[in-house]
């Protein structure tokens, strides 16, 4: 059984047997150790490699990371920490690094208490990485030296090697992971640079380089202001109640909490929570103790001044939290994940740790910035009358809906299918395309809607304004689920919801208005996976009797190039209302020919910073962006 690597006098075996046995486990299951083998789990790898760099940026020895995408599906991550160390480790009797990355959970181990700080989603380790890993290598720059070693699916193939000399310290670890375990192995480079950059604004300061050797591409996150510099970029596009967003932070033996917080002119909340660089999206702890701080410290002072008297009503949280954006990031030192994407922060202590430090810090500022505070106290006061308002409104429609023997709108072409299992909803823009949509289609089991004219701007108008607009409400009552609180899921008429809109820019408007009310009224709908985006051709060739359709241009130049020279004629479709009922229906809604795009809120950070900037109130971002991005609308979704 000799074997290269097993030459530490007979030390080897226990710690060895133990190394194979995890590999296995590790390579049996991947799924238990990062969450799938599809690309979530691929790009998993690359954020536990970064992880362990973050982790020494954070310990305040790192300052740079770069991450480089090579051809051959090669990733490596480099940074200038301390390095791992090498020294032989006497309960193993292998060097550290190794026994870094090839034991399972030994990460944190050797740099003494308070070195773990951040950590994965799932916070396994390199090891884990390493084990599913066809080829890796690490590089150590310590003490003078370059260390090498390499492995193959998480065995070593070389020893440690000392192979030059240096005057820098730090880790590179290069991998390829392994086809065996990721059948695709794409990485992508903007999922990356999304982390990338929400990692750099939680760590201030540090510098994030990702590399893409197979396109050229590049990009470099860096924030002195942090979490500050984070507000500021999610208010990017809105009209903020004050330049400055107010920064609060408290550094505890075992706890770190900072919390960035300013309004801005629209009427939704965006609070992010992060605990150890790991987005909450369940919330959790943090989540709770900012809220009941904010609710308790704005009404006493909203009390203090005579903004509300004394047999006024208290402010709601959804009141104070009208048109906020803030971001809480706590880092501890033994994170308790909860809930159901284990992504809800459950450490008890910690609540009354940022509600006190969030009482005391508001309230000095809200009395030092009194001119900012009026404008707060304003804001909230006005979102307390709405909210009366939006409520006698939302009565109203609900007594109405009661009442009313059949309520569906009189747009709708319904289909005679009643079971929404098999049932689709296809949201047409305009009516001439409503018209070919509904000769079009089967009516077994396909109903239209046509929506006219430009539908409310969601993002701008509050709830009592979108339920008065009449085409939101006929798509509401088509689909029958209700919304906000009231939504039921088990309720909706369909399973999938097609939004059909030309493919142009305005077409790509209407259907970010769409997808944006879906976000924020009927999240539920797209977690569901009911909601979707047909895919209409743009141009029909034609040879004689022969035809084709193109989705984009670079499908009609290869059409074009398949079918040769001769006497070729191309249609534009400008819209859909331009393509007559049988090419709609083959093109775009008979099921076994169409491509149908599935909406996910994957990101709901991503959604909400593309909605956001279609659908802010400053006009000039938003048309750049529409013009920029037409296309990337589509990468919302798989
Ligand atoms: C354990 C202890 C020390 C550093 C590291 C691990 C370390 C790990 C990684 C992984 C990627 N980059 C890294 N950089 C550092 C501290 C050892 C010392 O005291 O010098």
């Amino acid at each position: 059984m000799a074997n290269n690597n097993n030459n530490n006098n007979g030390r080897y075996d226990a710690s060895q047997i133990q190394v194979l046995e995890g590999l296995k486990a590790v390579r049996l299951r991947p799924s238990m150790y990062i969450g799938s083998t599809g690309p979530r789990g691929l790009h998993h790898l690359v954020y536990e490699v970064v992880d362990n760099s973050i982790d020494e940026a954070l310990a305040g020895f790192c300052t740079h990371i770069e991450i480089t995408l090579h051809p051959n599906n090669k990733v490596s991550v480099s940074d200038d920490g301390r390095g791992i160390p090498v020294e032989i480790q006497p309960q193993v009797g292998r060097p550290a690094v190794e026994v870094v990355l090839t034991i399972l959970h030994a990460g944190g181990k050797f740099g003494g208490e308070g070195y773990k700080v951040s950590g994965g989603l799932h916070g396994v380790g390199v090891s884990v990485v390493n084990a599913l890993s066809e080829w890796l290598q690490v590089e150590v720059r310590r003490d003078g030296y370059i260390y090498r070693q390499a492995y193959r699916q998480g065995k070593p193939i070389t020893d440690l090697e000392k192979v030059g000399t240096t005057d820098k310290t730090g880790t590179t670890i290069e991998f390829i992971p392994d086809k065996e375990i990721f059948p695709d192995r794409n990485f992508s480079f903007d999922t990356l640079a999304q982390r990338f950059r929400e990692l750099a604004f939680l760590c201030q300061g540090l510098k994030i380089t990702l590399k893409d050797e197979r396109t050229g591409q590049e990009a470099v996150y860096q924030y002195e202001g942090g979490i500050v510099e984070f507000v500021r970029h999610l208010n990017k596009n809105k009209g903020t109640l004050f330049p400055d967003p107010i920064y609060i932070k408290r550094e505890k033996e075992d706890a770190t909490c900072e919390v960035a917080l300013q309004y801005n002119d629209s009427y939704t909340e965006n609070i992010l929570t992060y605990a150890n660089n790991i987005h909450t999206q369940e919330g959790g702890t943090h989540e709770t103790g900012f809220k009941s701080a904010l609710t308790r410290v704005i009404n006493d002072y909203a009390r203090k001044t005579g903004v509300l008297k004394e047999n006024d009503a208290s402010l709601s949280g959804e009141d104070v939290r009208e048109g906020l954006v803030a971001v809480v990031s706590v880092k501890l030192k033994n994170p308790q994940f909860e809930g159901q994407t284990k992504t809800k922060l459950g450490n008890t202590d910690v609540r009354g740790l940022v509600d006190s430090m969030v009482s005391e810090g508001l309230t000095t500022f809200l009395d030092e910035n009194p001119a900012i505070a009026k404008r707060i106290m304003d804001k909230v006061v006005q979102a307390a009358r709405a909210r009366e308002a939006a409520r006698r409104a939302r009565e109203l429609t609900r007594r109405k809906s009661a009442l009313e023997v059949s309520s569906l709108p009189g747009k709708l072409a319904d289909c005679s299918e009643r079971d929404p299992a098999s049932s689709e909803l296809f949201l047409v823009e305009g009516d001439s395309a409503g018209g070919s949509a509904k000769q079009g289609r089967d009516r077994a089991f396909q109903a239209i809607l046509p929506l006219r004219g430009k539908i409310l701007n969601v993002e701008k108008a509050r709830l009592d304004r979108i339920l008065a607009n009449e085409e939101i409400r006929a798509m509401i009552t088509a689909l029958g689920t209700g919304i906000g609180e009231e939504f039921d899921l088990s309720k909706a008429r369909y399973h999938k919801v097609i939004i059909m809109t030309d493919a142009d820019v305005d077409g790509a408007h209407i259907r970010t208005l769409l997808l944006t009310f879906f976000y924020r009224y009927m999240p539920k709908l797209i977690e569901a996976g009911y909601v979707y985006i047909a895919q209409p051709p743009l141009y029909l060739v034609r040879k004689g009797r022969d035809y084709h359709y193109a989705y984009d241009d670079r499908e009609l130049d290869r059409v074009l190039s398949k079918i040769g020279r001769g006497n070729i004629d191309i249609q534009r479709f400008k819209g859909l209302g331009e393509m007559n009922a049988d090419q709609l229906w083959e093109t775009t809604m008979n099921p076994d020919t169409r491509t149908l795009l599935q909406v996910t809120v994957e990101d709901a950070l991503e959604a909400n910073t593309i909605f956001t900037t279609l659908m802010g109130n400053k006009v000039e971002p938003r048309r750049e962006f529409i013009q920029e991005n037409a296309h990337l609308v589509r990468n919302l979704d798989i």
